[in-house]
């Protein structure tokens, strides 16, 4: 267990290592103070149709605004041509899907904050207590997050090892 955590933290710590050295684009001639508020934070994501839930490593809060725009195509089912979709779906409503009255394959996104983390005693399976919220994201969308918490973005779907593609999704977060 302490073991399979320490990798995970390893992970986690790389992938802001990766974050920090991409190169940022400069906007500002150095020196300028015309420019204090913080610049937006801009990052281009792909989901993978058959990845679940993709953590896009942005922690968002109140008084903050995330813009999300994708684009791309997937298939729901490989093989199946009347299977491909964009980011707004299939024109289909299963009610068997993470959020049911949006349509089946439209990229969709979560925001979770950590409550707990406890190891259940009988079978010894980390559990992990968190509140969350569902949206609908389509090939755009705007999210003033009611709470404090990390985003993640995910596919419409519940039958996920089947699928195809990747949505190419870009998100910016600036204060609201
Ligand atoms: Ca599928």
């Amino acid at each position: 267990m302490a073991f399979r955590d320490r990798v995970k933290w390893g992970l986690a710590a790389a992938v802001w290592i990766c974050g920090i050295a991409l190169p940022a684009p400069s906007r500002q001639p150095p020196g300028s103070k015309e420019q204090a508020a913080p610049l937006p934070l801009e990052k281009t994501i792909a989901v993978a149709a058959d990845a679940g839930w993709v953590d896009t490593a942005i922690d968002a809060g109140p008084g903050e605004e995330i813009r999300i725009s994708a684009s791309g195509e997937i298939n729901l089912q490989k093989g199946n041509p009347d299977a491909v979709c964009g980011p707004d779906g299939l024109d289909l409503v299963t009610g068997d899907q993470p959020i049911p009255n949006v349509n089946i394959g439209a990229l969709i996104g979560k925001l979770v904050q950590p409550v707990a983390r406890r190891v259940d005693e009988d079978s010894g399976i980390e559990v992990r207590d968190e509140i969350f919220v569902l949206f609908p994201v389509g090939s755009g969308t705007v999210v003033t997050p009611p709470f404090k918490g990390r985003l993640y973005l995910g596919v419409n779907e519940n039958v996920l090892k089947d699928n195809g593609g990747t949505y190419a999704v870009v998100v910016v977060k600036r204060p609201a």
